[in-house]
């Protein structure tokens, strides 16, 4: 959780299922606090300590970088302490043994989620081939996202228009888009080709757009199951289609192949901001 710590400046706090918890404050990447499932504090903090840059917070855990002490001709202990760090989280999935039964190859996936000082979400994943065999590996991928959306007769979607793409409900038969935005009347499973950077969703009800920009995935997946499919699939209420369009960065047409030790990296960012779209216009 990110929050204000003394003095306004932000802070993480970490808790663990038992109840332990950390604190850092962006100021200085500084763990301030460290404690046990009693909530006795394990980490000394100094009751005089400032927590006003530039001073560096006396206790916790400094960042001696780039210099320890006066071992050179920075200030003492460098200037990690006292500068401010960016707060995302890591997630890094590996191939399991039973993955490697299903899909004979080693990886490394690092999923990043960075959620911005306005509000934005930023999903950067980094797949790296770790194959010890000196295989490479071929892969799709996509950011399976559902946005919210108020009444999906009410949305439309820009920058996809013109484009080629594959239809999911005619075999994936390739086809060129004919409209200029695409609204929503039936069930639509599309994979548009080569797509720009940047792909808005406008919400008209709620008066919101949500931007999707991307990078190193070409296409994106436009996908509503409408009333009928909506039906047959178990953990989707009969009427939810309503309120849900995924629009996926992603990359299917050309699947990326990576070498052994080969990275490939693929980015979205999220944002939703007031719109004055009306249907229509
Ligand atoms: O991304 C669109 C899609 O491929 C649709 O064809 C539909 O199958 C959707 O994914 C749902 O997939 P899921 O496995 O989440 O039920």
């Amino acid at each position: 959780e990110l929050c204000r710590g003394i003095n306004g400046l932000d802070k993480i706090i970490l808790r663990e299922v038992r109840g332990c918890s950390a604190e850092v404050y962006l100021y200085g990447a500084h763990v301030t606090s460290w404690k046990n499932e009693h909530g006795e504090e394990l980490l000394f903090v100094s009751s005089k300590a400032i927590f006003k840059p530039p001073k560096a917070i006396r206790g916790g855990i400094p960042i001696c970088f780039p210099q320890f002490s006066n071992l050179g001709s920075l200030e003492s202990h460098g200037f990690a302490r006292t500068s401010s760090s960016k707060a995302f989280i890591d997630l890094i999935l590996k191939h399991s043994e039973e993955d490697v039964k299903i899909w004979p190859h080693r990886y490394e996936f690092r999923l990043r989620i960075t959620l911005g000082p306005g509000g934005d979400l930023m999903l950067t994943s980094r797949i790296r081939n770790t194959n010890t065999d000196g295989k490479s590996f071929t892969f799709t991928f996509a950011y399976h996202t559902y946005f919210h959306v108020t009444d999906i007769s009410e949305v439309r979607v820009e920058g996809v228009e013109t484009l080629d793409y594959l239809d999911n409900l005619k075999n994936r038969e390739r086809f060129t888009e004919q409209g200029d935005a695409i609204i929503f009347e039936s069930e639509v499973d599309k994979v548009y080709l080569s797509t720009p950077t940047k792909i808005a969703i406008l919400d008209h009800e709620r008066k919101r757009t949500f931007e999707l920009r991307k990078d190193g995935l070409p296409d994106a997946v436009v996908w509503n199951p409408w009333d009928k499919k909506a039906k047959t699939i178990p953990d989707l209420g009969d009427d939810e289609y309503k309120h849900m369009l995924c629009v996926e960065a992603a990359c299917v047409e050309k699947p990326i192949t990576l070498k052994p030790g080969e990275e490939w990296r693929g980015r979205q960012e999220l944002s939703a901001v007031p719109s004055s779209y009306c249907s229509g216009q």
